[in-house]
């Protein structure tokens, strides 16, 4: 979906008082400072129909297969109809009560058992409607698998319906509304501040799991853990950035959480290590400056490999100085990182300043970078405040930042990818500080997403079978994780 509609509807919505910014009390008593009301869309003709044409257009995107179409009584009604209509396509209508003469059908329309029925939604928070709307259908034989939603308002819905078997598809998220609507200079940084806030705040589904010292979130045991959904489903999240998307369909597709951190100091034997583990791995990471001979040309070979087995490259530079000039470091001097590296990494402590300098150079790229929220060494100082602050700057340059290096999962944010160093098969150090945690522990427990193994494969007899054995345990710890078994 091209981006530029999404952000032309958002500015119309706004236009139309359909997104409203204040003191709201919802149903619950809650009060929240975002108001989405779709209702009035009804008044807007033409907004009605650029609504319909997106929520289809996501439908295509995805490649839904189904039978009928069903709009979620009432305000998403309207909006079904333009589309089937629009599309002729069989459309189901939900009642709210069952008449008390006639059929006493719940689901008017004509309809067999076995069939599929995707469900139309405007506005999402828990996503308890569209489960309601589906169980009326499976009580009729119906199938849902896909709900599309114009609004997401990404407090637990998406998660929420993937536990109950729905993939629920947003034309927008409420993060890239406040990006847009922020952009478009219609509120101002503190709205948008307290609005993600209270996003964040108040999720739905998962119970809260920071505690009151704003430590970070650790995950509960897999066997525990409800709030999944898998790599391959993730790359398809409307917000997600291209390269994180990328990164996760290559796992999905490799089976492979695996990044293998090359810290060896000759060109060749790096070279040799891409080639020989590239099939293992979804991400190589590099430290270009411990290399002894390094040169522009062997930056193009490591590319081609890359290209070659299908992983990314990640330059683990650790940026942290202002702006301006991470900027050049980043684009040029002897190692013009920007130029072959899929993905950077910076400390936060210089403030916003360090990831404007480096976007500055890799958006056009279509480069990403992992900020570091934590770090694996002992008596690091990146933990509590320091972490919660990292992931709030995460979230406010959301199109550069793909992700985190961390120890543990430590946001909700389903298009972020944690990445965990210090990783062995057993647990321990080096003696300089580095501390080590398995990849069960880290993938399952702690809820990150890609294993970054140095030592434990590069100092094994033999590398690739290294690689294959720590391949293979992230992989199962994450489909323990997902609550499945034998991939
Ligand atoms: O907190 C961190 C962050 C990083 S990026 N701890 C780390 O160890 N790293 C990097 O991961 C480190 O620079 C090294 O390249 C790799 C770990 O290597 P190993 O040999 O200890 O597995």
């Amino acid at each position: 979906m091209e981006n530029s509609c999404v952000d032309s509807l958002i500015l119309k919505l706004h236009d139309v008082n359909a997104v409203k910014f204040g003191e709201y009390k919802l149903k619950s008593g809650m009060i929240t400072p975002i108001y989405i009301d779709l209702r009035v869309l009804v008044s807007y003709p033409s907004l009605m129909n650029q609504v319909s044409s997106l929520i289809y257009q996501r439908a295509q995107e995805e490649e839904l297969k189904f039978d009928s179409v069903c709009g979620v009584p009432y305000t998403a009604l309207p909006l079904a109809t333009i589309i089937c209509s629009r599309n002729e396509l069989p459309m189901l209508i939900r009642r709210k009560e069952a008449k008390d003469y006639g059929t006493k059908r719940m689901v008017e329309g004509v309809f067999r058992e076995g069939e599929t029925c995707l469900i139309i939604e405007d506005t999402v928070t828990s996503g308890s409607s569209i489960l309601e709307t589906a169980e009326v259908l499976y009580k009729e034989g119906l199938k849902v698998t896909d709900a599309i939603v114009l609004m997401d308002r990404e407090q637990g819905g998406v998660p929420m319906l993937a536990s109950q078997g729905i993939r629920l598809h947003p034309v927008i998220s409420m993060f890239k509304l406040l990006n847009v609507l922020l952009a478009a200079e219609r509120i101002d940084a503190q709205t948008a501040r307290s609005v993600r806030k209270f996003i964040l705040d108040n999720n739905t589904f998962s119970p809260k799991e920071e505690n009151g010292n704003g430590s970070p979130i650790t995950k509960k045991p897999c066997n525990e853990q409800s709030q999944e959904l898998s790599y391959g489903a993730r790359a398809k999240l409307p917000n997600a950035h291209p390269l994180a998307s990328k990164l996760l369909r290559i796992m999905e597709e490799k089976k492979s959480n695996l990044c293998v951190s090359a810290d060896v100091t000759s060109s060749e034997e790096l070279l040799q290590l891409a080639d020989s583990l590239g099939p293992k791995i979804c991400l190589l990471k590099t430290h270009m400056d411990i290399l002894k001979d390094f040169t522009p040309a062997f930056s193009q070979d490591l590319k081609a490999l890359a290209e070659k087995h299908n992983f990314l490259i990640f330059e683990d530079r650790k940026f942290a100085d202002i702006g301006n000039t991470v900027k050049h470091q980043y684009e040029g001097g002897v190692y013009q990182i920007s130029s072959w590296s899929h993905i950077v990494n910076a400390h936060a402590v210089p403030g916003p300043g360090v990831l404007k300098g480096l976007s500055a150079v890799g958006t056009l790229l279509g480069r990403g970078c992992l900020l570091i929220a934590q770090m694996s060494s002992q008596g690091s100082l990146a933990t509590g405040e320091y972490t919660q602050a990292v992931l709030k700057m995460a979230e406010e340059q959301s199109d550069f930042v793909i992700g985190f290096i961390c120890g543990s999962k430590i946001s909700k944010r389903l298009e972020f990818i944690h990445m965990t160093p210090g990783v062995q098969m057993q647990a321990g150090g080096d003696g300089l500080g580095q501390q080590y945690t398995s990849p069960d522990e880290v993938i399952c427990n702690k809820g990150s997403d890609v294993i970054i193994v140095g030592r434990g494969i590069l100092g094994a007899s033999d590398r690739l079978e290294a690689a294959e054995s720590y391949r293979k345990s992230g992989w199962e710890a994450y489909t323990k994780r997902l609550g499945q078994t034998g991939q």
